[in-house]
């Protein structure tokens, strides 16, 4: 259960894939290839909580960690897919310290937060007494915070300063909306570059974990620059975009 975390202390970033498809089959595919975690996405994408569960245990099954983002401020949504086994939640648009500490209070047991007791789901992903499940899983999993408004990066050293909070994950289209003012995303672009350093900074400076989004490989590898522990690589959607891209362009049926 603790191999992300401890993947997180290579000084390597961890590379993971961000999902809105929910078939668990596909799920299970896409954590076979070279991930070190799987997000499935409830804020944009596809997933119910019926598609949470059985997503969850089919990334685990690949030995991969199960991540969730949750829709904007669902606490108790959070409380909910903990008891279904991630390792991790996400939760987009946290623009205050209040926030995060009701998103901490949601997904971390006492003395940390106050996640309710139900935990026979979770432990059974991993094998794992109930007993040792609730010994472990605060330390093993994650919480993160987006941060991708502009009241968020005025904010990041009152919400990466929250007990219990694991760190923080850019989230860079919605920033750039918010930084530019202009319902055109222009992610990691001119206008967005300083408030990413201050909240990499940030995160940094209070040993938070930092994470971000990253549709193309150029972002990532931008991001792995700037000492990024976590990276998500791509998503659905580009994934098939480049896959059925390449097999297009070589066919040659004359
Ligand atoms: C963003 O870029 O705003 C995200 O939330 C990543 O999906
Ligand atoms: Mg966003």
């Amino acid at each position: 259960m603790k191999r992300l975390i401890n993947r997180l202390n290579t000084g390597h970033p961890v590379p993971f894939a961000w999902c809105g498809i929910s078939d668990p089959r596909y799920l299970e595919m896409v954590a076979g290839y070279g991930f070190e975690a799987v997000l499935l996405d409830m804020q944009h994408g596809f997933f119910d909580e019926t598609g949470v569960l059985n997503g969850i245990a089919a990334v685990a099954a690949r030995g991969k960690a199960p991540l969730v983002r949750i829709p904007v401020g669902r606490w108790d949504t959070a409380s909910r897919v903990m008891d279904f086994g991630p390792l991790g939640v996400v939760a987009p648009m946290v623009n205050s310290a209040v926030d995060a500490e009701a998103f901490v209070a949601a997904v971390k047991y006492i003395p940390t937060g106050e996640r309710s007791y139900g935990p026979r789901q979770a432990a059974m992903v991993y094998g794992m007494s109930v007993p040792d499940y609730m010994d472990g899983i605060d330390a093993a999993s994650l919480a993160l915070a987006m941060i991708e408004t502009r009241q968020a990066v005025a904010a990041v050293d009152e919400i990466v300063a929250v007990a219990g909070l694991d760190g923080v994950l850019i989230g860079p289209g919605d920033l750039s909306i918010s930084i530019r003012q202009n319902r055109q995303p222009d992610a990691y672009g001119p206008d967005s570059l300083d408030a990413v350093n201050a909240v990499i900074s940030a995160a940094k400076a209070a040993e938070k974990v930092t994470a971000a989004f990253a549709q193309t490989p150029e972002h990532a590898n931008m991001l792995a620059a700037l000492g990024v522990d976590m990276i998500s690589i791509g998503e659905d959607g580009s994934y098939l975009d480049r896959g059925l891209a390449a097999h297009l362009s070589e066919i040659d049926f004359g």
